[in-house]
């Protein structure tokens, strides 16, 4: 084994074993300071709009765990030119290992809302890091001449042993940040009317058909966060301020113990392309927005929303409040929150895109003027006023698809939260629109399935679909690009039949 490449291992080793405490200290004090999220989450505040775009549409869901693997591999590589430059000096290794931490210190200032103990995980990731790395080079490098054998075996097993060790404690505190989770605890309060009880729908006749309801664990996630935040229940607390008759502010207890309703509302994220995956359903259990935020300025026009990870959002105060069912959830399908979509509170509000209404792990609510303040996306240039779009999506057959020829289904779901979904239409190979089957109704703000029984033959088809609200309008066949306020458009795929 070649001298350099033991210290480079070392320099890996060394930069491991510095994360892996940094990691498992942060377990301790606040998961998402541990210096391989805080990272993370500065290159994505640094990455131009466009770009964070083109990441979203191309690697979708995927886009966060691809980030954090290319961080970490960049990170590893530059501790494997530490280790080399130690070969050389170890001062100057030690320093390029100092540089890193000082880099992750330096990411956790530039994070909203930063305190003194959130540099710790930095602090600690540097401290071991130059420490192993001058126990590596002390230990194995006894001064014995490199050709031979032993000593460079020796080096590596040392190195080894330290990357199995950094393995085994960075695991160590993903799993204590995962286990401290106060959610699995919480017990749901029933509401005062329950609905009826959840149904399946069209896909238990349909493969391939999105489910009526969206199951947590599938629904979409859309937030700046590299890691979920996790909020401690207990000390948590829901501030109500601004321009409203009765500013407080309430604990979950408090919260819970309100009169909860219970609604079955679809969510859209309005970066959705026309035919995306950015969109769930689900019944949310929650109080009333209009139960606990009467406002008392006739001039306020915003409910500007403040979550724990810093994000805010604006809501258009006349549409939050007139009269749909806009609520702060504490619960998604019969199970508190999940971590991902916001516990213990958020905000929804059904008929508006989620970066305008759909606050997760919300902290405060101000009744405010637009021209007063303004919110996170807003300020990007996103549009104010978001009213979801119509659109309609195909599950199945699935994009260049190859189906046998005879009875194939084409199915799918659309939405018009608010309006309501009134007809689906299919169409084959640019031909006359024809009328799909609708699967269960859940109300307006809801989704629907619907099924066509197409007669195929064999050649290559084009399949589209539209839909109409309950009130006639007929989706656009317009193209719109997500920004600056949701896509518009048909959606058409290409298949194949044998
Ligand atoms: N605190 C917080 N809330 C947030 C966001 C966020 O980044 N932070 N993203 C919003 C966006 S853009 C959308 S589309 C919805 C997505 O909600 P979901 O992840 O539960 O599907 O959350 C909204 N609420
Ligand atoms: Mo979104």
């Amino acid at each position: 084994m070649h001298t350099s490449s033991i210290w480079a291992a070392r320099g890996v080793a060394a930069a491991l074993a510095g994360l892996a405490a940094g990691h498992l200290l942060a377990a301790v004090v606040k998961p998402a300071t541990s210096p391989v999220f805080i990272v993370g989450a500065g290159v994505i505040d640094l990455t131009p709009t466009p770009v964070k775009e083109f990441a979203v549409a191309t690697f979708g869901t995927a886009d966060k765990p691809l980030l954090l693997a290319s961080v970490t591999l960049g990170t590893l590589g530059l501790a494997a030119v530490a280790g080399l430059l130690a070969r050389r000096r170890l001062a100057l290794g030690l320093l390029a290992l100092t540089l890193l931490a000082v880099v992750s210190a330096a990411a956790t200032l530039a994070r909203p809302r930063v305190e003194m103990v959130d540099l710790l995980p930095s602090l600690a990731t540097g401290l071991v890091a130059v420490a192993t790395l001058i126990w590596l080079a002390r230990t194995t490098d006894v001064a014995a001449p490199a050709s031979e054998d032993g000593p460079s075996r020796r080096g590596l097993l040392g190195a080894g042993a330290v990357i199995l060790a950094a393995v085994v404690v960075g695991s160590a505190g993903q799993w204590l940040a995962t286990a401290r989770s106060q959610i699995a605890r919480i017990t749901l309060p029933k509401p005062a009317r329950p609905l009826p009880a959840q149904t399946a729908g069209l896909e238990n006749g349909i493969t391939g058909i999105s489910s009526f309801v969206t199951p947590n664990s599938e629904f979409y996630r859309v937030d700046i966060n590299l890691t979920v935040p996790s909020v401690d229940v207990d000390s948590w607390r829901l501030t109500i301020d601004g321009d409203v008759r009765n500013p407080r502010v309430l604990t979950f207890e408090e919260l819970a113990g309100m009169n909860l309703v219970e609604r079955d509302i679809t969510l859209t994220c309005v970066s959705n392309e026309v035919g995306g995956r950015y969109v769930g359903a689900a019944r949310w259990l929650g109080v009333p927005l209009s139960d606990v935020l009467q406002p008392s300025d006739p001039d306020a026009d915003q409910i500007l929303s403040e979550a724990v990870d810093g994000f805010t959002i604006s809501t258009p105060l006349a549409v939050a409040l007139d009269g749909r069912d806009a609520m702060i959830a504490i619960g998604m399908n019969g199970e508190p929150l999940p971590a991902q979509h916001g516990f213990p509170a958020r905000l929804i509000v059904p008929g508006i895109y989620g970066y305008v209404g759909a606050t997760k792990w919300l902290s405060k609510l101000t009744v405010t003027r637009y021209d007063r303040d303004e919110a996170y996306w807003t300020a990007r240039g996103w549009a104010t006023e978001a009213p979801i779009k119509i659109q309609s999506r195909i599950d199945t057959p699935a994009p260049l698809a190859r189906v046998p020829a005879g009875l194939v289904p084409i199915g799918g779901i659309a939405w018009a939260q608010d309006r309501g979904i009134g007809e689906v239409q299919v169409r084959v190979d640019g031909g006359g629109w024809q009328r799909a089957n609708l699967g269960p109704d859940a109300g307006v703000d809801y989704w629907r399935q619907w099924w066509w029984p197409w007669r195929a033959t064999p050649g290559r088809h084009r399949l589209s679909v539209r839909a109409l609200t309950l009130d006639g309008e007929v989706q656009t066949a317009a193209r719109a690009t997500p920004f600056p306020d949701g896509a518009s458009g048909i959606q058409e795929i290409s298949i194949v039949v044998e």
